[in-house]
């Protein structure tokens, strides 16, 4: 009789499992209902996303979007006289329609960004003063289109190299040395002062690269340059970071007062560091394609050990972005071979990593 209990037992929960995963979300809690007391949970989005399933999804999920491409230099300001705005109006106004905060994403990086910016009609670098009024005319057109419709902005990106240097040798570093980092951060407080300022990184929980990171913000902070926060992109992967290099990353930059937001959170199948330069290195690495069991359960005890660790410091965390929607696209496809690194499925089905990130 009691065996016969635990099946049923067992059967009902099972199947009302499978309700859940199959149904349409509508009177489903979503990610962002299980952390409401804990911080908002965003995902970044392409303007794709909402002529398709995912819209549903991302409403019914999260509570905060970030442009992944469309507010980028190179995307929003091909020309110096031209604007190109249509893609990340679309995204600000799902938002809107959806009541979505926005995360604006990026002010001024090495990467995606035009070469006039740089360059004088002759083709030769200009000089840091041209530079410097070009990234504020910049800065202040796109801010203050979005003022009190972007709460956050990741104003500088990735400036950090990750080999020995101190920072990322670039355009910006070759014409203004280190200064277009406290500048981008003036520049957009002036445009808009309710928002926060957020400088964003990947690869913050390997000790050397963070000394540096921190040393940066440590400085910013001591000439009262306007930084808030500081953006943890989280591009992780089945072997890292451990839950003992997380916590003292949170607690490094806390202890700066600055507000932590982990930026663009995905777990990659593949073990490594998923870093923007490392993880092209491992592209010689012959790896199944498959979405193993193995994966699985590796991705699952990460994504619960990371969730873990943010709930506890929900004190110092105002927001965990995703980066991407589902497993039928990820940026990380990109690099070689198919990957699996988020919480929904190709089908947009919740994995079971989803359900231990809400079991707690
Ligand atoms: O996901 C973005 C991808 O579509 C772009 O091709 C790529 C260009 O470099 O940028 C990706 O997003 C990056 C983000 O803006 C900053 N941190 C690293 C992200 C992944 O490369």
């Amino acid at each position: 009789m009691k065996t016969h209990i635990r099946k049923l037992t067992l059967f009902m929960a099972s199947t009302s499992l499978l309700f859940i995963a199959a149904n349409n979300y509508k009177d489903n809690k979503g990610l962002k209902d299980y952390y409401k007391k804990y911080f908002p949970i965003g995902v970044a989005v392409r303007p794709a996303d909402f002529s398709s399933g995912e819209s549903n999804l991302i409403i019914n999920e999260f509570n905060s979007v970030t442009p992944e491409n469309a507010m980028k230099m190179g995307p929003i300001h091909p020309r110096e006289d031209r604007y190109y705005w249509r893609d990340a109006d679309t995204i600000v106004n799902f938002a809107i329609r959806n009541k979505l905060k926005v995360r604006g994403h990026t002010l001024c990086w090495h990467a995606q960004t035009p070469n006039w910016l740089f360059t004088d009609s002759a083709g030769n670098n200009v000089s840091k003063e041209i530079l410097l009024q070009r990234l504020e005319s910049h800065i202040n057109t796109v801010v203050s289109r979005y003022k009190g419709k972007i709460y956050a902005w990741d104003v500088v990106n990735e400036a950090i190299a990750d080999g020995p240097e101190y920072l990322r040798k670039s355009k910006w570093t070759e014409i203004t040395g280190e200064e277009f980092i406290e500048k981008a951060f003036e520049y957009a407080h002036a445009a808009d002062p309710d928002a926060v300022l957020f400088y964003n990184d990947y690869n913050t929980e390997i000790p050397a690269k963070r000394d540096k990171i921190y040393k940066l913000l440590k400085g910013l902070k001591e000439k009262g340059i306007p930084v808030h926060g500081v953006g943890l992109q989280a591009h992780w992967s089945v072997s890292t970071p451990t839950r003992q290099e997380l916590e003292k990353s949170i607690e490094m930059f806390s202890s700066l007062g600055l507000q932590i937001q982990f930026t663009e959170l995905d777990i990659s199948v593949y073990s490594g560091r998923q870093g923007g330069q490392l993880i092209q290195g491992q592209q010689q690495q012959q790896q199944k394609a498959e979405f193993t069991a193995e994966m699985e359960q590796q991705q699952l005890e990460k994504y619960k050990m990371v969730f873990d660790v943010f709930r506890k410091y929900k004190k110092n965390i105002t927001g965990v972005t995703f980066w991407n929607v589902s497993d039928k696209y990820t940026w990380l496809d990109g690099r070689g071979r198919k990957n699996y690194p988020l919480l929904f499925d190709q089908e947009l089905k919740p994995k079971k990593a989803y359900w231990e990130v809400v079991k707690f």
